[in-house]
This record gives structure tokens, C-alpha cells and sequence, in this order.
């Protein structure tokens, strides 16, 4: 392996977990992100080299197999492990505030994954509560669950019991035990993403602390069983960017990989906030990786994340029926699939309004996640029947778009309880829309914010700039969220068709 490159994985891809397996003598490695309220959800990246991934499926295709449907906004699938045993691979996750704690199997990564089948109390009455669930094989084949006792339902909502562990009869998908309490780290607060490991005949229990934002930290602790009792590292947290000024923030929420040439590499999620204070990350958390060492005296050493951005990208798309959509579009609650097709009309991606818009929380609205701080995508887009447009969303409080139809083209500001709106008449029906994320201005070498939208439309060649917005207001710290800006087109009402779509970005 010769470059890391730093995101591993861009865009919104939290909570990695990554599993290496044998395919006809050669190293394969899998890797899986949390989705929340998304469809597909659970994207399954694919690398046989560390270097180049590629987006080869996803566990959640088919209705049913996460309550997303009614799920709230920041629910859903949340934070995966997979693994792999015996040639079946392995996934738990927890559907929050959906279905619950979930196991799902597949024999190819690339799917066809089960239906997930809930991960039961010992006493049956309903899933185990927790998050962020790992799964790990003991040498006499117990199998044993560890999670973070995170309540998110019920009267107890929001209690926090530390990490927990039970071992679980996989068959029946049953807790042989009540929840015990296992190490919960070092004292930061939230205590999660738990990870077992068996290495050189001791366990190491890996964990993230201090919370998912600027103090987030890994910890790691270890013990002679998989069920403790564990003994904490004496230098933890073995990586954390809190209070330093690196450009990669919020690091935590690992997990640990033999990667090729047999060196160990930790996966884990954080941001690239770009503004004076390192303040706003407008993508959303990441997947990094980072190499691992381990001492002489049995513990690892987890080096700090260095950002090395891969090369920019540029994504052209024409849509025909005979080319289904790849899968890195997705909808909200609902499969993209339910919501647009592409045999309408030869050659567009034709959406079909429902009379909602994008502060409800099932849009019709198909996209893409943001995957470069520095971004343009430009659509072209035929609204002689409906109306509808170009929209960078991050949830249904926030989000901005260019909207077209009915005699008019619109950018819109949607920030909160606060909405702006910039109109123009349109000559047209059939119309380009942009949307840019542009490097922002500096003051004194300072990056004033993360980065500012330009809104736009180009009618019978004629580019008109509507608007411009700070980017700030659509960053995981300004919207409180756990996922990341998707750019994608919606309708309104009626149908709106989309002939092409164009994309390019770089993180200069
Ligand atoms: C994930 C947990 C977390 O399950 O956020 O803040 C959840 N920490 O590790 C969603 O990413």
C-alpha cells in the first residue's frame, strides 16, 4: 500500500466497520457506514488494496428491513459492525428508534443481505436496548454481543448504562443473560462503539469516548476473556484531536484491520471543518483511516489522522431506462426507486411529485451525497409538468435549493424557522440549475466559514446567479446532525424530468 489517502471514504460515511477476508488467495477488505434515516441504507465499500474503494452494495434494499419509513430524523441505522465466519458475513447495527437492535447475514457482502432479524432480551420481550453493537466469537464458540447501554426509548430514554455485553444464542436471536456492565473507558462521557478483538491470546475491548463531536477519543482496555474483567491502557485515549488543531476533527469511533503488507490500520470516522476556528464541517463525519502499531508491551499505539485528500472528481450522468441508477443515490425513508424511474420518458429521470416538499420527511427527492468541501453540480431539467429543482439537503429544517416551474425559478434558503427566498420569471421549462460550493473568502488568511452556495440557473444559455448563502448553516454543528449534506433533485408536484446531472468537486 502506497497512500493512504485521507478521507478513506468522502462524504457522509460515519461509524465505519471494516472486515478482511480471503477471496481466492488474495486480501479483500469490506467496510460498512451508518445510513440513519436513508435508503439503501448500510452501504458496503469494497477495497483490495486500502487505496481505491468501491460502493458494492448495501444491506438495506428492501422494505421491512429497517423501520425507516416512520423513523425520526437522526434515527435509523446507526453505527454497523461486520464480520465475517465460516464464509458468512455478519452485520449488527442498530435501527434507532425503528426496528431495534438487528442482525443481518449474507454469504456476498454485496447482497443479497436476510431481513435482520431483532436481537431479543433474554426474557424475549423485545429487542436488547443499545447501540452501536459488536460481535465477536469466543474460541468455544459463544458468541457475545457488546454494546453501548444507550436507552433511546421508553420512559428510561436517554439513560446511559456504559458499555454492556451478553452472550446471545445466535440461532434464536436471544440474550443468554442480563446485560453485565463491561469496562466503559476512561471516563469520557458517552462511552461507545465498542469493538472486540483476540489478538496474540489476550482480548482487547476498543471503544470510543467523549462524544461524537470535538472530544471524541478512542480508548482501548484488555483482559484474558472476551467478557472481562478488562485492564485499561495507561495511554489513553490512543487518539483523540480535541483541543489540538488538526485539520481532521472529531476523531473516534474506530475499529481495527490487518491491512495489506500484515500492518494494522484503525478506521474511524471524523470531520474536515474549513473556517477560522475550525468550526463548521459541511459534509458531515467521514471515514479516515490511520496506521497502528503495536509495543513491545502488548498495547497499540494509534497514530494521529493525517487529512491527504484524494484527487478531485468529476461525475456525469444521462439517465436511460436500460441504466438503472448506481447505488449511490439515495431518498429518505423510502427507496429511490418508489419515488422516480426512467422509463417515463427515454432519457430522463422522471420525479413524481406528490405535493411535499423538502421540510417534510418523505421528499420526493433523489440524490447523491457531498463528497468534496469544494463542489458544483449542475442538472438540466424539464419542468413543463410539474415543478421541482436542485437541493443540497441535510435534513427538513435545513436545506437550500433552486426550484423551477410555474412561470418562475427560485432559490431558497431553509434555515430553521428562517426561509429566504430569491425569484426570477422563466422564460423556459427546460433549464440548467446550479448549485456551487465555493472556497470562501479569507480575512487575513482566515477562512471566514466552510464554504458559500452559489444558486443559479442558466435559461437559453444565459447563467443568472440568484443567490448566495453561507454554507455554515447547512454543517453538521449548525443542523445538530449525524449525517451529511445530500445534493439531489426533487418535485413538488406534478412531474419534473431530469435529463443529466454533472458533478465535480476537489477538496482544495
Ligand atoms: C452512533 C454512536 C454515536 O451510534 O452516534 O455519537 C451514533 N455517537 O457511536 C450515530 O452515528
Amino acid at each position: 500500500m502506497t497512500t493512504l489517502y485521507n478521507p478513506l471514504i468522502n462524504g457522509f460515511h460515519p461509524d465505519p466497520s471494516v472486515v478482511r477476508v480471503s477471496e481466492e488467495g488474495q486480501d479483500v477488505w469490506y467496510l460498512a457506514t451508518s445510513s440513519f434515516e436513508y435508503l439503501p441504507g448500510i452501504p458496503i465499500h469494497r477495497s483490495r488494496d486500502f487505496e481505491t474503494w468501491e460502493l458494492v452494495g448495501h444491506v438495506a434494499t428492501r422494505q421491512g428491513q429497517l423501520g425507516v419509513e416512520s423513523v425520526r430524523t437522526a434515527g435509523g441505522a446507526w453505527a454497523p459492525t461486520i464480520r465475517h465466519r465460516d464464509g458468512v458475513f455478519h452485520l449488527v447495527i442498530t435501527d434507532a428508534m425503528g426496528r431495534g437492535m438487528l442482525h443481518f447475514t449474507a454469504t456476498d457482502p454485496a447482497g443479497r443481505w436476510s431481513d435482520g432479524e431483532l436481537i431479543l432480551k433474554q426474557d424475549g420481550s423485545g429487542s436488547l436496548d443499545g447501540i452501536d453493537p459488536d460481535i465477536a466469537w469466543d474460541d468455544d464458540g459463544t458468541v457475545y454481543i457488546t454494546f453501548s447501554g444507550l436507552i433511546l426509548d421508553g420512559p428510561d430514554a436517554g439513560t446511559h448504562l456504559g458499555i454492556q455485553q451478553v452472550a446471545v444464542d445466535l440461532d434464536r436471536h436471544v440474550a443468554l443473560e442480563e446485560p453485565r456492565s463491561v469496562w466503559s473507558g476512561s471516563g469520557g462521557q458517552f462511552p461507545e462503539a465498542p469493538h472486540l478483538y483476540a489478538v496474540d491470546g489476550r482480548w482487547y475491548l476498543m471503544i470510543a469516548e467523549g462524544g461524537t463531536e470535538r472530544g471524541h477519543a478512542v480508548s482501548i482496555a484488555r483482559g484474558d476473556s472476551p467478557r472481562g474483567p478488562f485492564e485499561t491502557a495507561p495511554q489513553n485515549p490512543l487518539v483523540s484531536a480535541r483541543s489540538t488543531i488538526r485539520p481532521v476533527q472529531n476523531t473516534g469511533h474506530g475499529d481495527l484491520v490487518i491491512g495489506p503488507d500484515h500492518d494494522w490500520l484503525c478506521v474511524l470516522l471524523g470531520v474536515r471543518p474549513r473556517s477560522m476556528t475550525r468550526a463548521f464541517s459541511a459534509l458531515g463525519r467521514e471515514t479516515f483511516v490511520t496506521p497502528v502499531r503495536w509495543q513491545d508491551d502488548g498495547w497499540p499505539a494509534i497514530a494521529p489522522v493525517l487529512l491527504n485528500p484524494r484527487p478531485g472528481t468529476r461525475v456525469e450522468v444521462s439517465f436511460a431506462e436500460d441504466r438503472p441508477l448506481d447505488g449511490e443515490w439515495i431518498a429518505v425513508r423510502a427507496t429511490p426507486g418508489s419515488l422516480a424511474d426512467l422509463t417515463s420518458r427515454p432519457g430522463a429521470l422522471v420525479l413524481h411529485g406528490r405535493g411535499t416538499t423538502l421540510d417534510d420527511p418523505r421528499p420526493v427527492f433523489v440524490g447523491r451525497r457531498q463528497e468534496h468541501l469544494t463542489n458544483s453540480v449542475t442538472v438540466r431539467i424539464d419542468v413543463s409538468a410539474g415543478i421541482g429543482g436542485l437541493a443540497v439537503r441535510y435534513d427538513e429544517r435545513f436545506h437550500v435549493e433552486v426550484e423551477a416551474g410555474g412561470g418562475a425559478v427560485t432559490a431558497r434558503a431553509v434555515v430553521g424557522d428562517l426561509v429566504q427566498e430569491w425569484s426570477a420569471p422563466l422564460s423556459s421549462d427546460v433549464l440548467l440549475l446550479h448549485i456551487d460550493s465555493v472556497k470562501p473568502e479569507a480575512e487575513a488568511g482566515f477562512a471566514r466559514t466552510s464554504d458559500v452556495f452559489r444558486l443559479g440557473a442558466t435559461v437559453d444559455r444565459a447563467r443568472v446567479e440568484l443567490a448566495e448563502v453561507d454554507g455554515r448553516f447547512l454543517s453538521s454543528e449548525t443542523c445538530e446532525s449525524f449525517t451529511g449534506r445530500v445534493i439531489g433533485v426533487y418535485a413538488r408536484s406534478g412531474d419534473v424530468a431530469v435529463e443529466s446531472w454533472t458533478a465535480e468537486g476537489n477538496d482544495e
